[in-house]
């Protein structure tokens, strides 16, 4: 695999709270491979997306999930778009990891945590996040 396409996971309808680490992950994921869910890390993604219907998302989402090689979520903000996108991974063997902030207000899902499928890891600073980052996109190529 020479430049892996990688399907970044970040909370929208869950709350936007890490929305600038969201961006900040996917520019450090774009050294190492193409990131197909760019406007996770969107400021005004409710503008962007503001002409697609929701079964248009939902359809485009499966798509770049069903291309993609590597899934990463950002699982600090729970999600019900992350944990069925987590799912779709999972089904399709895709290797996954899952990056969570010691430092939120929420514990993480049993569901993601006792997952086997998933590398969980934990963190606090986004330097710290970019290493494991890069080191997993490393381990797969
Ligand atoms: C319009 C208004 C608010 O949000 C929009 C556009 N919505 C979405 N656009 C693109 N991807 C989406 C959208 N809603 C959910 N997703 C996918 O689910 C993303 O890939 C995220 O990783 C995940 C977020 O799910 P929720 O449940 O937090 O929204």
């Amino acid at each position: 695999m020479d430049e892996p396409a990688i399907y970044f996971c970040g909370s929208i309808r869950g709350g936007r709270d890490h929305a600038t680490r969201y961006h900040d992950l996917i520019d450090a994921i774009q050294t190492k491979g193409t990131v197909l869910s760019e406007h996770v890390g969107y400021d005004d993604i409710e503008k962007e997306e503001k002409q697609r219907t929701e079964r248009d998302i939902y359809r485009r989402d499966c798509e770049w999930i069903d291309d993609a090689d590597i899934m990463i979520a950002e699982v600090t903000t729970p999600s019900l778009g992350v944990g069925y996108e987590l799912a779709q991974a999972q089904h399709q063997a895709m290797p996954v990891l899952c990056l969570f902030d010691t430092d939120g207000e929420h514990a993480l899902s049993a569901m993601v945590r006792g997952c086997p499928h998933f590398t969980v890891e934990e963190y606090t600073t986004i330097e710290d996040a970019i290493t494991t980052v890069h080191a997993f996109i490393d381990e797969q190529v």
